[in-house]
């Protein structure tokens, strides 16, 4: 049987039952209305998203990249706002790479942790390990000898694995912050690529013209603290404005 004839004989047998077929209706298809005549309503009186007239935002454009290769570990202040932490605390050497807002004068502090026990400064039971930084800003904030640079935990002390013993100085109040006293604060030095070995991830990003820097001692100085003051003399920021929300419960203020 067809389809057709299927639907014809079902017809047939409802309509000799007295039967009819309720076809529902169609919903009526609605008319294009005509072209309104009314004025339009009163704009709302509130204050609109995006600013009052004259406004200038910062821009995705205005931002820079900042790449941070640690061994093993950093946090990273800008202008005493912490904009990046090392997401892997230890293996593999991982690059982080953030897009930042830069304004000058910049100060710039970093905490960088060579991975040693806090007790022993032994990695891996009766190892020495060593450390290293290498940072750079978009085109031209680099890593150097002019950064500061200070070890707060050195050990194990004349690299005594046998018995171990380390040296930890209290991490200052407000280290991060631009306006915080590093006039003491020795020089960093600095390493060849060839001294801290950096692992693959370091060669896939832009670090051309950043040296690697650390405090006196690359395997004994475990964590070290970097400061760093760039004048820009003549830079104006584009935008008018500034954040209105409050970071300040960022960790380790
Ligand atoms: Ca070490
Ligand atoms: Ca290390």
């Amino acid at each position: 049987m067809t389809r057709t004839h299927e639907i014809v004989c079902r017809l047939g047998v409802m309509a000799a039952l007295g039967l009819t077929l309720a076809v529902p209706a169609q919903d009526p298809v609605p008319a294009t209305p005509p072209p309104s005549t009314a004025r339009p309503e009163p704009r709302d009186k509130k204050p609109r998203k995006g600013g009052p007239p004259g406004l200038v935002k910062p821009a995705m454009a205005d931002t820079v990249k900042a790449r941070v290769y640690a061994d093993n570990w950093f946090m990273l202040y800008i202008n005493g706002e912490l904009v990046a932490v090392d997401s892997i605390k230890f293996t593999p050497h991982n690059v982080v790479s953030v897009d930042i807002l830069p304004e000058y004068p910049m100060t710039i502090a970093v905490m960088a942790k060579d991975n040693a026990d806090p007790a022993t400064g032994l990695e891996y039971g009766t190892s020495i390990g060593d450390g290293g930084l290498c940072l750079k800003i978009g085109e031209d904030v680099v890593t150097g000898p002019d950064w500061k640079a200070k070890c707060f935990f050195h050990g194990p002390i004349h690299g005594d694995t046998t018995r171990p013993r380390v040296r930890q100085d209290p991490i200052p109040d407000g280290w991060w912050k631009p306006g915080f006293d590093d006039a003491q604060w020795p020089k960093a030095k600095v390493f060849t690529e060839q001294e801290v070995g950096p692992k693959p991830p370091y060669f896939e990003h832009d670090f051309k013209g950043a040296s690697f820097i650390w405090s006196d001692d690359l395997a004994l100085d475990n964590t070290v603290l970097f400061r760093a003051h760039i004048e820009k003399p003549g830079w104006m920021k584009r935008w008018n404005t500034k954040a209105d929300l409050d970071v300040s419960g960022a960790p380790l203020k």
